[in-house]
């Protein structure tokens, strides 16, 4: 059991850092603090959060592969639901663990499967092309604000089966989620101050009344009319498309053109065999992880890369960190 000052201090041994990776000078210039994280050991506590904190690939893997030890349903931000009420109901994917979480995850799969994809491949390719076309003519443009986030909504929105009013709403809502994630900072504070329209926007965009016939939400939907969830359970499935599926999208697109804009002979090599798109747009998400951080709360006393830690603790994976691990690719960074 956690005992009130083992939760404000860690083992002897254990590396303390002061870094805040919550902070926005951290977000300026992320990689030479997490260089120094990982460097510092394989378990470094955060004195700012009183938390554990684990950069190295090889921990980030073994605390994703144990769910059991490491728990998502405690939340997945520093707040402890166990401790502090989360400010919306919880995911049924992201915030639940085994064998609960597989439950949801199966609907969500079939919504999302490799047929359901095909069938959308048409529609976002020439959508793709149509952008791709209108950008080449201007010769010059911003990636993010005029491609990585003009793609998405070009072609998820509709694929879900939003309605046509209020679209703007899904990128801050996204904002604000992930936000959420994160301490009581200026950030978290600016999201809780403005979230209240898109949350409203959002719910009702989950209601089946709401979705098109034909979409994934749809889909979602459907499940529950087998009985496979309740019909308020295929209402956050859908929230978590929206919660999840533009914000990444819009980070990974991002991602990609950010480094083929920076590895021209990449760019080149990648033009000479377009068969390389997916291992191309797999790098970009290493290099530039759309989820840099997620956190896992401890369900009983552990040891992790040899450090104990003990139950109900906050586990911080530094996943941009870990995807940058020499210890894993000995040319991390290229
Ligand atoms: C969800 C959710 C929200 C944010 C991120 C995420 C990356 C899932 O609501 O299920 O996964």
């Amino acid at each position: 059991m956690l005992q009130a000052d083992e939760a404000r201090r860690p083992a002897a041994g254990v590396p303390v850092s002061s870094i805040d990776p919550f902070s926005i000078d951290f977000f300026r210039d992320p990689h030479p603090v997490h260089e120094a994280l990982r460097e510092a050991g394989p378990v470094v506590w955060l004195e700012a959060y009183e938390s554990y904190a684990a950069a190295r690939h090889a921990e980030v893997r073994e605390i994703l592969g144990d769910p059991a030890t490491f728990c998502s349903r405690r939340g997945v931000g520093l707040s402890d639901f166990q401790r502090e009420a989360p400010w919306r109901p919880p995911s049924l994917v992201l915030e639940r663990d085994p064998p609960e979480h597989d439950r949801a995850r199966a609907v969500l799969n079939r919504a999302l499967s490799a047929t359901v994809m095909r069938s959308l491949r048409a529609r976002f390719a020439e959508a793709a092309e149509a952008l791709a076309a209108e950008l080449a003519l201007r010769g010059r443009f911003d990636a993010i604000a005029d491609c990585a986030e003009v793609y998405p909504m070009m072609v998820l929105p509709d694929a879900v089966g939003l309605s046509k009013e209020g679209r703007e709403h899904l990128l801050p809502y996204a904002a604000t989620v992930f936000n959420m994630f994160g301490p009581d900072n200026e950030l978290r504070r600016a999201a809780l101050a403005q979230m209240a329209p898109h949350v409203e926007w959002v719910a009702l965009q989950c209601k089946r009344e709401t979705l098109a016939s034909d979409g994934i939400g749809a889909m979602i939907h459907a499940a529950a009319d087998e009985g496979e969830v309740t019909r308020q359970e295929a209402e956050l499935l859908v929230r978590s498309l929206l919660s999840a599926g533009f914000d990444t999208t819009v980070h990974g697109v991002g991602a990609a053109m950010h480094c083929l804009a920076r590895n021209p002979h990449q760019f080149a090599a990648l033009k000479a065999d377009p068969t390389k798109a997916r291992a191309a747009f797999e790098e970009a998400v290493r290099l530039e992880s759309p989820v840099q951080t997620f956190f896992r709360t401890t369900t009983r006393d552990v040891e992790l890369g040899g450090t104990p830690i003990p139950e109900g603790a906050k586990v911080l994976m530094l996943l941009g960190a870990a995807n940058r691990d020499p210890r894993k690719w000995p040319h991390a960074d290229r």
